[in-house]
């Protein structure tokens, strides 16, 4: 099958699919195609179909564009973030054929899940009572690294003083992110599969200490952070069934579920599929701030009152903007979101809980945390990559110093691609990193920039050397304890071990190589201190 096909090509396609139609799907293929998209699409799409991320998927449009041109695309992928799953080896032949048909059906109806069914799934592998009391292996576990292994449902703990790979942990499907307990002794991973695990850091070698499955779906993961509160709760947010569950923080029981369906800021109408997208645990009081992507919603979310036996747990909703998807703090004050689609920046003021502003940000923000530092003119800045065009976004975000410049754009930096993902830099450090992991250059891909803060340019680019020949695509900077070190992932396929790269964080010269079998599909990458403290 050709791999990208021009405008008319896919045209000619569309015209064709409308004079025959294809089979409908036997059971079995139904069954296979519908575990595909949910492992596969539902993240962009919506379980749904109703769009997101990506596009809706509605059969009857499906149909209108026809068998042929969806084959091709999901092949091949398209511009602004649709992978090429055939192209790289991860659907087959077949695979991307009945994914096709399966979206020429309606979708399926997912399954909701009762508090006892998730109360089930909880396990506690070493109760906090026989943890130890001091970390047992004399490392500098701070300055530990948790490395998402994607694709093999592990985190890999790494020494980053010594590079030394420490333990690996199963943790779940697809696992997604690492968050720190506010103390960073512990782990919490989320997996897609909705299974979240609290890694011990103290134990020697460090290991899932517990449990459990709030969802079916899931991309976020938060601790309790506020003073008297440390490591005390934990909060999931599940993609499907739509709904957050709170966690008890040292054993992960299921203490609480609340539904997130809810009315659509601004069209008003009840979103079925509104999901959880980022949270954050406030600095400012016991609460965690919790977007819901399709109803455009920020929920504060006030966890001391699960303390209170019998009392309710008040939820603060603030009508924000649809499509709320990642986003990180500014002066740990001001919690800003993408709304990816309208590509806009939401500003919450978490001390005064209000929504303060809206940003106007590049095409399709996403800020994984996003960057923050302190510019001679502009005072302290936050700033965003974008997947779809090729500028970082550097926002002013101080009003009480620098009003002037506050929630304004103080800067749009010109990058050399598109397709950004993640950006990332360290008080110690004069450079913000950038990598460009969904760009559909393989030399892109392969490259990382470095901005200079100060200049508010692009001070120099380079293709990390081995990872074309891997097919790999770097992503995910982040800095170890001291800002001493930036570490970004080469992420291949699964069936070939890749690398981690090393580089000095002042000259950026290449310092070391992380290698191993166990080095498959390595992505985000979280380190201790710098997660637990929100330094990015
Ligand atoms: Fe992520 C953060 C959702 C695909 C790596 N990703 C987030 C957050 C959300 C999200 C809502 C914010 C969590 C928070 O802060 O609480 N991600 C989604 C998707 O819906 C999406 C687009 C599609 C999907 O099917 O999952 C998606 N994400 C990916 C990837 O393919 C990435 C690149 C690789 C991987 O391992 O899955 C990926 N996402 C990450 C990472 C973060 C993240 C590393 C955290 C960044 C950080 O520095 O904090």
């Amino acid at each position: 099958m050709k791999g990208a096909l021009g405008f008319l090509g896919l045209l000619a396609l569309a015209v064709a699919a409308l004079a025959q139609a294809p089979p409908p799907l036997t059971p079995q293929e139904r069954e296979e195609a519908a575990r595909l998209y949910f492992d596969r699409c539902a993240g962009c799409h919506g379980v749904l179909r109703k769009g997101a991320t990506g596009p809706a998927l509605d059969p009857k449009r499906m149909a209108e564009r026809g068998l042929e041109y969806l084959k091709a695309v999901i092949h091949g992928g398209l511009p602004r973030g649709m992978p090429d799953w055939g192209r790289q080896g991860i659907l087959d032949e077949r695979q991307v054929e009945i994914s096709a048909r399966f979206l020429l059906e309606e979708p399926p109806e997912p399954p909701f899940l009762s508090f006892d069914e998730i109360a089930a799934t909880w396990k506690v592998h070493v109760p906090p009572e026989r943890r130890p009391d001091r970390p047992l292996h004399g490392r500098n576990w701070e300055n530990f690294f948790g490395q998402v292994l994607r694709d093999l449902g592990q985190v890999a703990i790494i020494d980053g003083d010594t590079k030394e790979l420490v333990a690996i942990v199963p943790t779940g499907f697809a696992t997604h992110i690492l968050r720190s307990s506010a103390t960073g002794r512990y782990f919490m991973a989320i997996g897609r599969d909705g299974k979240a695990s609290l890694i011990d850091l103290w134990m020697d070698p460090p290991q899932v200490v517990a449990e459990s499955k709030p969802c079916i779906d899931a991309r976020s993961i938060e601790s309790s952070k506020f003073k008297g509160y440390e490591d005390r709760y934990a909060v999931v947010g599940c993609y499907w069934p739509p709904v957050m569950v709170v966690l008890d923080g040292l054993t992960l029981e299921p203490l609480k579920m609340v539904s997130t369906i809810s009315y659509a800021k601004g069209a008003g109408e009840l979103v079925l599929e509104s999901r959880v997208a980022a949270i954050v645990a406030s600095h400012f009081n016991p609460e965690w701030i919790i977007n819901l992507k399709e109803s455009g919603q920020t929920w504060l979310v006030d966890y001391a009152y699960l303390d209170k036996k019998g009392r309710p747990l008040p939820i603060t909703v603030i009508d924000t903007e649809l499509f709320l998807h990642d986003g990180g703090w500014a002066l740990k004050r001001y919690f800003i979101v993408a709304a990816n689609q309208v590509n806009k920046l939401i500003v919450i003021d978490t001390k005064t809980r209000e929504f303060v502003a809206e940003v106007e940000a590049g095409v399709l923000p996403h800020p994984g945390r996003g960057s923050n530092w302190n510019h001679p003119t502009y005072g302290p800045v936050w700033a965003t990559g974008n997947i779809g065009s090729p500028e970082v976004t550097v926002v002013g975000v101080d009003p009480e110093n620098h009003p002037e410049y506050a929630w304004r754009v103080v800067r749009r930096i010109e990058l050399p691609y598109t397709g950004n993902l993640f950006i990332k830099t360290h008080p110690n450090s004069p450079w913000v990193i950038v990598d460009f992991p969904m760009s559909p250059s393989p030399e892109a891909a392969a490259s990382l920039c470095a901005i200079d803060r100060y200049r508010l340019e692009v001070a120099r680019c380079w293709e990390v050397p081995g990872a074309r020949e891997f097919r790999a695509r770097m992503v995910h900077p982040e800095f170890n304890k001291g800002g001493t070190e930036v570490w970004v992932s080469a992420w291949g396929a699964k069936d070939t071990p890749t690398f981690i790269v090393v580089y000095d964080a002042l000259t950026l010269e290449e310092k070391a190589r992380i290698t191993g079998d166990w080095v498959r599909t390595p992505t985000g990458k979280f380190n201790v201190y710098n997660t637990a403290y929100d330094i990015y």
